[in-house]
């Protein structure tokens, strides 16, 4: 069973074995969560991304795939970068961001890691409404078999943490 716990506040904060950047295809940092997780990560996360580049991801990492690296000076063994949809009113993008977790989670099970911390995926810059977000990131995890004991969203604001709680009940 996967405990799903929530926390407000800053992702580059918690102890965990992974933490999820929410990235995009360059994977070369951004602002927003990208940029924190880098700027207090320091430039080991960025150089293995480059190494991640050159080998496998010349064209960037697709939308709805999940890679790791170390996670530097950050207190955890992984980042898991994955890269979110782009929020659209006229195409259902949803199976992307779903993706975005199931690919996490498989990666995580790769890695080993049993404590695994999210960001809400393609709701900042990305534009995704929070409700919607927090609803396909609840029911996603919920349903994904995986070993992670405990997937730890970590939500940034009030407006965040109250969409996920009222998801999780
Ligand atoms: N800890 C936890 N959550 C955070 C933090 C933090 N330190 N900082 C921001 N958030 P976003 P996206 C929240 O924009 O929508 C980047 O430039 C934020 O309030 O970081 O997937 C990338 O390089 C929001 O609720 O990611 C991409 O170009 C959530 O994290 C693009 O933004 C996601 O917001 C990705 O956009």
């Amino acid at each position: 069973m996967t405990t799903i716990t929530l926390v407000r506040g800053d992702i580059t904060q918690q102890s965990v074995d992974a933490i999820v950047n929410a990235a995009n295809s360059s994977l070369l940092g951004g602002g927003g969560v990208d940029g924190a997780i880098h700027r207090r990560g320091g430039p080991a996360i960025l150089a293995d991304c480059r190494k991640l580049r050159a080998s496998h991801y010349g064209r960037g990492l697709p939308t709805g795939r999940a890679v790791a690296t170390t996670a530097g000076d950050l207190d955890a063994r992984w980042v898991i970068h994955t890269v979110g949809p782009v929020y659209s009113q006229s195409l259902d993008r949803s199976a992307l961001l779903v993706s975005c977790y199931r690919e996490s989670l498989r990666v995580a099970d790769e890695l080993g890691a049993r404590t695994v911390a999210f960001p809400a995926v393609s709701a900042g810059v990305y534009g995704w409404p929070m409700n919607d977000a927090a609803r396909i990131a609840v029911e996603t995890v919920r349903t994904t078999d995986t070993s992670v004991d405990e997937v730890r969203f970590v939500l940034f604001d009030d407006e965040a943490y109250a969409a996920f709680a009222e998801q999780t009940g």
